[in-house]
């Protein structure tokens, strides 16, 4: 019989990757999804109309994480096999603007989303989007030993559902995973993270589209992987025979001085000419350097990444190049990624 899996965050960059690989694996995917003013499932689209999809094996229901009796609910009706929880404000500038939402979201959330399957489907597989933020001021490499010294609201919410994770799993005994992933990119990110940004905005400067590129930190230090070898991991931390804690990273560290002037160099400018100071997307405090240490998910899971920093960035402006070449619109751009 097919697995069922129940996926949060299915609109995001994230949760995309992993419906496409779920259906691909023959799961029913379920997918969480909001009510907005405007349409926001165009990362999903294609999976939804793909004729290969077939028997409607992805379904998206209507919910939100701050609505805890519409978890339970969901949950008592699915009763997955699987439960990725991909849901949060993800954006750790925004979260400084908006520090109660975020961790209502992020960390209440979680609580939420953990008590109805507590009570709905405590068999199941449940896989926490933790994050490499919560490292925060730590010394590098990070690994699953380091001390977390979070540097904002968005980093302390996801330590708070990080924590609570390790908790469910030791006192109600549930099958309950985090996967503490580093900064994970590709051309369905969403176009406010710093790789995105730049991406775009090289293209559109090669195509006589714009003229400046006002950024914040170029100092700031990032372990930058492909998403959808990421997704694979989170995968795999639901296989294996006991849950835990994993690290996924490239294991390589990079300036966003350094992503820039790949980013520039693969259409052949020079982006000292382009690129403005802008203090407004300075942060109130700044995480340094991030850098990974993915050993444990290589000896316990067998993963290991691919595609390293160049490539990443070559994906990227390629693929936005392309997109404003043939006047696609970014969900378009998008797509035709998946092609
Ligand atoms: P993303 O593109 O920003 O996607 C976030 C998803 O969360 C969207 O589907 C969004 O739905 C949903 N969401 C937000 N608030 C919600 C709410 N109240 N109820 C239900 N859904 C809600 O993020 P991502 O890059 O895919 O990351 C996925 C997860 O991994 C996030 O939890 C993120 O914090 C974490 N993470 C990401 C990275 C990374 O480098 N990408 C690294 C470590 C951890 P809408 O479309 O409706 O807004
Ligand atoms: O792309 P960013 O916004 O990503 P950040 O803050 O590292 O967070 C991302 O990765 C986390 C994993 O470590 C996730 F948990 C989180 O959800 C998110 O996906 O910023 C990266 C760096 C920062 O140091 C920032 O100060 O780029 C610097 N930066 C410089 N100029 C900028 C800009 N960031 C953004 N967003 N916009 C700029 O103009």
């Amino acid at each position: 019989m097919a697995r069922t899996a129940f996926i949060t965050g299915i609109t995001g960059q994230d949760g995309s990757y992993l419906a496409e690989l779920l259906l691909a694996k023959g799961y029913i995917v379920y997918g969480l999804i909001r009510r907005s003013s405007t349409f926001n499932t165009d990362r999903i689209d294609h999976l939804y109309q793909d004729p290969h999809v077939k028997d409607y094996r992805l379904r998206l229901v209507y919910g939100d994480m701050q609505d805890g009796s519409c978890l339970t609910r969901l949950l008592h009706e699915i009763k997955p096999d699987e439960i990725y929880n991909l849901a949060a404000q993800s954006h750790v500038k925004v979260s400084f603007d908006t520090a109660e939402h975020t961790g209502d979201v992020g960390a209440l959330g979680v609580t939420r989303i953990l008590e109805a399957m507590r009570t709905a489907c405590p068999k199941a597989r449940f896989y926490q989007a933790s994050s490499s933020e919560m490292f925060g001021s730590a010394p590098a490499p990070q690994n699953e030993a380091t001390p977390f010294a979070p540097r904002s609201p968005y980093a302390i919410a996801k330590l708070y559902g990080h924590h609570l994770v390790a908790n469910y799993r030791e006192a109600w005994g549930l099958f309950a995973c985090s996967g503490i992933l580093f900064n994970h990119e590709s051309p369905r990110r969403g176009g406010t993270f710093v790789t995105r940004k730049i991406s775009h905005a090289v293209a559109a400067i090669k195509a006589g589209k714009q003229d400046r590129l006002f950024l914040g930190n170029l100092d700031a230090k990032r372990d930058w992987g492909f998403a959808p070898e990421y997704v694979e991991g989170m995968w795999r931390m639901l296989q294996a025979d006991k849950p835990g804690d994993y690290v996924l990273a490239t294991g390589e560290t990079h300036t966003v001085r350094e992503f820039v002037e790949h980013a520039f160099g693969c259409v052949g400018l020079d982006w000292t000419k382009y690129v403005e100071h802008d203090p407004r997307y300075l942060r109130p405090t700044e995480v340094d350097l991030l850098l990974g240490d993915p050993g444990k998910a290589k000896r316990e899971l067998g993963w290991q990444c691919q595609v390293k920093f160049a490539d990443l960035v070559k994906i990227m402006v390629e693929a936005d190049v392309r997109g404003l070449k043939d006047g696609l619109r970014e969900f378009e751009v998008r797509e035709r990624h998946f092609k």
